[in-house]
């Protein structure tokens, strides 16, 4: 990466120009940037003859908003890398890439924004009926086609070696299962849900050990290829399609991760709505949508898994009684301990969400917050006890009327 620099908006124009078969000759570019992550640059060019459009989005040698906290670039290969296996196994869930280029970091892909930021859309109180088959069609080809389940031993471990991304992964190691269980330098917390964290919180011993052992799975359980980062944030969304991006902390990891990571979104913006200024009427039927699609999701997933399972797993591996149905309980049990962790992390640790941090009003935020927080908690501690998807909606409907 020797000739690597940040791109300005005039270079972004000029790199763009000679890439082959994006632009024409007589294009009149345009370019804004427009990255609101935490981690890179997003330029948004678009031509006023033609109004066709790309995104270059560019790592950074630091993380953009704590710039003293330096960080490898070569997330863009991982990210590019990923991309391609999620587009294979998908047919097509993730934007187009019109290029990748490793010395500066970055990939010029296709341009989504006449779709929605999931994240934004659910603020807004959208609902979207077909996501749960969508997400479901991208969480169970990638997480069994690129496991143990289906390839081949060596090359799976051979994907493992491809995909070991120490940096990312020490991210999600320190931001989502340690940080947020002590008063760590690098959180971000509300004053008025301090005391909430200090007399009752981080007095919990038996959560900091559960998130540990948790934590110690993420280390450790190379189990598929998945996105590392799967929040609302990363879904692009309309009323036909979604497409899945921002895959820079892929790696090899414990399946439940990206689900869980989906339920745990959900998860927040449904407690967000306690402290928003709308009507009983609304709030319940919003959260009823949220929970019907955690449920349509986990139950789309397991019928598409069940069937790659006995159509493509490994002959030794089908016949095995009663494997299946244990894989399946264990992924069920890691994916809400996993969206536990991811939930509770967006209200203490150092990034947060806009579902929360979009209520004004200190209080009110503390009071979703805490209220998230609740639910996260009875993730971890009560995921061995689940069977059923159904068994965690009643959970969450309890701590909901309590
Ligand atoms: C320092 S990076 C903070 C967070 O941004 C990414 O989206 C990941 O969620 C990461 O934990
Ligand atoms: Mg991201």
């Amino acid at each position: 990466m020797g000739n690597y620099k940040p791109l300005t908006k005039r270079e972004a124009i000029e790199y763009v120009k000679q890439v082959q078969g994006i632009f024409s000759d007589n294009a009149d570019l345009e370019c804004e940037e427009i990255g609101d992550g935490n981690l890179n640059l997003v330029f948004h060019i678009c031509d006023k003859n033609s109004d066709q459009s790309i995104i270059i989005k560019q790592a950074l040698d630091h993380v953009r908003i704590v710039e003293s906290w330096p960080l490898t670039k070569e997330r863009v290969r991982f990210e590019y890398k990923a991309m391609d296996i999620q587009d294979k196994l998908t047919n097509g869930m993730v934007p187009k890439v019109y290029k990748f280029d490793e010395e500066l970091a970055l990939i010029v892909m296709e341009d989504l924004s006449d779709m929605t930021v999931m994240r934004k859309g659910l603020i807004a109180g959208e609902k979207y009926p077909h996501f749960a088959d969508q997400i479901s069609t991208f969480l169970s080809k990638t997480i069994f086609y690129t496991s143990d389940l289906y390839l081949d031993p060596k090359e799976k471990k051979e994907k493992v070696k491809e995909f070991i991304n120490p940096e990312l992964c020490k991210i999600t190691e320190d931001l989502v299962f340690t940080d947020p269980y002590y008063d760590a330098e690098t959180n971000n917390i509300n004053p008025e849900l301090r005391p909430y964290l200090e007399n009752e919180f981080w007095k919990k011993a038996e959560l900091h050990k559960e998130v540990t052992i948790l934590k110690e799975k993420f280390m450790t359980k190379a189990q598929s290829l998945i996105h590392g980062d799967l929040h609302t944030g990363s879904i692009f969304i309309n009323q036909e399609a979604i497409k899945v991006f921002d895959a820079e902390f892929a790696f090899y990891g414990p399946s439940g991760f990206d689900i869980g990571a989906v339920i745990g979104n959900l998860i927040l913006n449904y407690a967000s709505w306690t402290g928003k200024k709308v009507s009983r009427e609304f709030k319940n039927d919003y959260r009823n949508y949220l929970l019907e699609t955690i449920k349509n999701i986990w139950n789309e997933f397991e019928m598409k898994f069940r069937s790659f399972w006995d159509k493509h797993a490994h002959e030794v591996i089908k016949a095995v009684d009663g494997y299946q149905d244990a894989y399946l309980t264990q992924l069920l049990q890691d994916s809400i301990g996993m969206g536990g962790c991811k939930t509770m992390r967006r209200c203490i640790g150092l990034a947060h969400v806009e579902d929360l941090d979009g209520i004004e009003d200190l209080k009110k935020r503390a009071e979703a917050q805490i209220f998230a927080l609740k639910i996260g908690e009875a993730m971890v501690i009560r995921r061995k006890k689940l069977n059923s998807i159904e068994d965690f909606i009643k959970i969450v409907q309890k701590i909901t009327n309590q």
